[in-house]
């Protein structure tokens, strides 16, 4: 993309608006506009960094096996009925009525819905074990929307619901969501620590949350700082296997790690020397869930068990916060100039900084890379405007992508152009192919 071309509009000031670093950032770097309340327009490059995160999640829910579909935003209110949560939800909800007078809602979450499609489509346990998972809009009015996309009312959100014959089955999925989210998390850069929860409104007794440190974070947390030095890495896991799934839950959540709402204070000291035990603050990115027959007693979703005999299915439900990521990844990755992406979501892989805009040898240069990005699948944001260097260096620092060339006369003049991380800030000249290679060799790993 050049950017004399694009649709980037970025904020000189800092909007008064913006309390938490990342609200300001998302604002100043022109990549969401508030329209009301909690809901956000996504403008180009905040869109973009959406779509990359929603396409991690997809593509680790296809490696965990889990099947996506979509359903409908504003539903039905018979559904909820059914469950009795239509009552229960109380003001979060957002009630409407038809042209009939039929009540309606947008969809706070869809246990309900999937349970329905699951009942009507479903009839033997030799269907199971069956995961599907949509990535929607979501509306929770929220008394206190704030932090911008961080809680907003209108968000976005991958639900998944697995049905299963046996409990035992269940937590068998429910294992699986914690691998295949560690994994989701860390390909985005963030390390996201599962904490023992409580469940709140979507039921059930078993619930992990995933947690993001930051000072910002809305949760308190309590924790084993031990838990920190944990890494998923590049492993391979067999999520069929029920063994490598659960070896991976124990050894992500064995160590103490809770939430304000489950903390023991007296098992925080009994389990945790005292130079491990840490209270800090984190934003929960996803939270799973295992309510066992909930929701298929409430709604009749049976299968015919091996016995012949009509069985309710064992159910859990998990969820991935994909519009709150983007505010928990800025929170975690920032500096005072701007956002530092991580090469997994960044919106734009390089960032090509033309010092000389209208100098023949330097666009031709320029023009160039530009081809030989492209060419090698990569996409790069080539700022060719006429402005000051020190204005394009300001932009590319705040938009944070993680690696910047610059070229300029003198440069090419010795056959160089200069190559930044905007991490470290470190640079080196290089001729041009070697500084092509060098991040196309980066990106192969993301
Ligand atoms: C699990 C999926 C559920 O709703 N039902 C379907 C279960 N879980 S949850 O914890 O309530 O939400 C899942 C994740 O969604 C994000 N989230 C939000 N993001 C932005 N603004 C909000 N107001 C908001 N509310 C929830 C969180 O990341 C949460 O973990």
């Amino acid at each position: 993309m050049r950017l004399s071309r694009y649709f980037l509009p970025v904020l000189k000031e800092n909007p008064s608006e913006a309390q938490i670093v990342s609200h300001r950032l998302m604002l100043r770097a022109g990549m969401i506009k508030q329209q009301s309340a909690g809901i956000y327009s996504w403008l180009p490059m905040g869109f973009k960094v959406l779509r990359k995160i929603e396409n991690i999640v997809h593509e680790e829910q296809a490696r965990a096996g889990h099947i996506a579909i979509q359903m409908p935003i504003l539903q039905g209110a018979d559904l909820w009925r059914e469950s009795g949560r239509y009552d229960d939800y109380g003001q979060e909800m957002l009630r409407m009525q038809d042209r009939h007078g039929r009540d309606m809602l947008y969809t706070p979450t869809a246990e309900e819905m999937v349970t329905d499609i699951f009942r009507s489509h479903v009839s033997s346990y030799k269907d199971l074990p069956l995961t599907l998972y949509q990535i929607q809009w979501k509306f929770r009015d929220e008394i206190r929307p704030r932090f911008g996309v961080m809680r907003g009312r209108e968000f976005y959100m991958k639900d998944g619901y697995n049905f299963d014959l046996t409990k035992e089955d269940a937590l068998h999925a429910y294992n699986r969501h914690l691998v295949s989210y560690l994994r989701t998390y860390e390909r985005m850069g963030l390390q996201a620590i599962p904490m023992r929860a409580d469940s709140g409104p979507i039921g059930g007794d078993d619930t992990h949350e995933f947690l993001v440190l930051a000072d910002t974070g809305e949760s308190e947390v309590f924790y084993d700082s031990a838990v920190t030095d944990l890494s998923f890495g590049d492993r391979q896991i067999d999520y069929d296997s029920v063994e490598e799934c659960q070896a991976v839950l124990e050894e992500f959540t064995s160590k103490y790690a809770r939430t304000d709402e489950t903390h023991d204070e007296a098992a925080f000291h009994e389990r945790v020397p005292e130079d491990r035990r840490r209270v800090a603050r984190g934003i929960e990115v996803g939270q799973i869930f295992y309510f066992g027959t909930k929701y298929s007693d409430a709604m009749g979703a049976t299968v015919q068990g091996p016995d012949g005999k009509p069985t309710p299915v064992h159910m859990g439900s998990h969820g991935i916060g994909v519009s709150r990521l983007l505010g928990a990844i800025i929170e975690a990755s920032h500096d005072d100039k701007g956002i530092i992406w991580p090469e997994g979501v960044t919106p734009f892989h390089v960032g090509i900084v033309n010092l000389k805009q209208g100098d023949g040898e330097a666009d031709a240069a320029c023009d160039s890379l530009y081809k030989a990005f492209e060419a090698a699948g990569l996409e790069p944001l080539y700022d060719d405007r006429k402005e000051r260097a020190g204005g394009k260096f300001a932009t590319m620092d705040l938009i944070g992508l993680p690696w910047r060339i610059t070229v300029g006369p003198r440069g090419l003049k010795n056959g160089v152009v200069e190559l930044t991380c905007r991490r470290t800030g470190e640079s080196e000249e290089l001729p041009p192919e070697q500084a092509i290679a060098k991040v196309v060799e980066i990106y192969a790993k993301h």
